[in-house]
């Protein structure tokens, strides 16, 4: 009899413990996927814009008795970096939440509390901050600059009462939008990441169908000479992209602070699928010189360079590509032969006009030396206007001495 008793109290003692194993692990595993899903939601998503809650330390109290004076508290203060990126920045705060450390209270045997450190958060170059109502408090665009988020409050002394003041508190966006000097825009598949690979080191996803670009993506294209100048790739636009078609104008925002953008139109036109019109060529500049401009007026006064790609398609490749470029020369002319809604209000003046074929790595020098070319000579005009402004700043500060 005993054995049995013996078996069946070590069979419930198993049961027991195997149950109580079960559960560990269980609430193991889910910790584990919570975790992961939490870090997964962004593991491989180019993170543009991040909203985060930043309070300043509380000052440290006083002491009313010996007059003693709390320390400050620390103030959140973001600094721009080239090394970081917003997807780092959250992923050393997943919780988003940025607070700075408190001032010390003074003590009877220390008077003068100590103040809280500030908190430094690195982000990266490109950052505009904005609070909840959309006004921007400041930009960050040049490396090692600094911005003070949320002040920590005062420390506790005569004129608080000796009460240490909260620090501000409220919940702002970083909003990146990257500094490159030139922006790529064209319809999905037109080749505009086998542009930027084939003219630098970056390694973009390249595929026959569209929207293969799904986050923008810099490449830097370095000359003999050492010079540098960098192309941001961004996800293809499509006709109505402005009501959120396609990827919608979301990374248009990139292109904003870009020098000189670089329209790249595939000679052969556009179709997103079988069931949907062909685009022509002619008519994808028009669409897109119309999403430019929708998106933003001043968009269509920025410097273009018009680059026909595909050139090595066929041999009727040379003719198309000598009718799509005297179509663009007669503009507005050959605007009447396309439907109105293709007119787009302000029409695009292109800088220069090149064929290519990025696969083949056909024309690409020319390209690179008038970019070069062109980005130097505006950096020039800029110069020139801003002495200009300064001497007539200066000369009217002169003549109003002399009245
Ligand atoms: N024949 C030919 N094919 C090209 C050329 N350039 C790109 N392609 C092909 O066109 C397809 C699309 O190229 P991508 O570079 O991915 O196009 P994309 O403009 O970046 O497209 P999205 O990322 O979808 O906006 C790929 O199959 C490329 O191999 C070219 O000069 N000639
Ligand atoms: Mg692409």
């Amino acid at each position: 009899m005993a054995a049995p008793m013996s078996y069946k109290g070590y069979v419930v003692i198993k049961k027991l413990d195997l149950s109580k194993i079960l559960i560990r692990y269980a609430s193991k595993l889910r910790e584990a996927t919570d975790k992961s899903q939490s870090q997964g939601k962004h593991k491989n998503t180019f993170i543009d814009s991040l909203r985060v809650y930043v309070r300043g330390g509380a000052g440290g109290q006083g002491h009313p008795r010996f007059g003693g004076i709390g320390g400050d508290g620390g103030n959140v203060v973001i600094r721009a970096s080239k090394n970081t990126s917003l997807k780092s920045v959250f992923r050393l705060y997943p919780t988003k939440r940025f607070s700075a450390p408190t001032g010390k209270n003074s003590q009877k045997y220390r008077l003068l509390g100590d103040p809280g450190e500030n908190l430094k958060i690195d982000v990266p170059v490109g950052i505009s901050v904005q609070t909840d109502s959309g006004r921007v408090i400041g930009e960050l665009d040049t490396e090692g600059q600094e911005l003070v988020l949320a002040r920590g409050g005062k420390g506790g002394n005569p004129d608080n009462g000796f009460l240490g003041r909260k620090g501000e508190n409220r919940s702002v966006k970083l909003d990146l939008k990257l500094l490159a000097d030139i922006g790529l825009v064209g319809f999905p598949n037109a080749g505009k990441s086998t542009f930027l690979s084939a003219v630098s080191r970056a390694n973009p996803k390249i595929a026959a169908y569209p929207f293969t670009t799904i986050q923008p993506q810099l490449g830097i294209v370095e000359y003999p000479d050492s010079r540098r100048i960098s192309i941001a790739d961004l996800p293809g636009l499509i006709e109505g992209a402005h009501d959120n078609f396609g990827m919608g104008h979301r990374f248009l925002k990139h292109i904003e602070r870009t020098k000189l953008l670089l329209m790249l139109v595939d000679i052969n036109g556009f179709s997103l699928g079988v069931k949907y019109d062909l685009r022509t060529a002619f008519e994808t500049i028009l669409l897109l010189n119309k999403e430019l401009e929708l998106y933003m007026t001043d968009l269509t006064d920025r410097p273009t360079i018009l680059v026909l790609n595909k050139i090595d398609t066929d041999s009727t490749s040379e003719s198309k590509a000598d009718k799509i470029i005297q179509d663009v020369k007669n503009l507005p002319e050959t605007l009447k032969n396309v439907d109105n809604e293709l007119h787009p209000k302000s029409l695009l003046k292109f800088d220069d006009i090149f064929t290519i074929s990025a696969k083949e790595k056909l024309g690409l020098e020319c390209v690179l030396s008038c970019i070069r070319n062109r980005l130097d000579y505006y950096a020039e005009l800029k110069r020139t206007e801003s002495d200009r402004i300064k001497g007539d700043v200066v000369e009217e500060i002169f003549d109003k001495r002399l009245v």
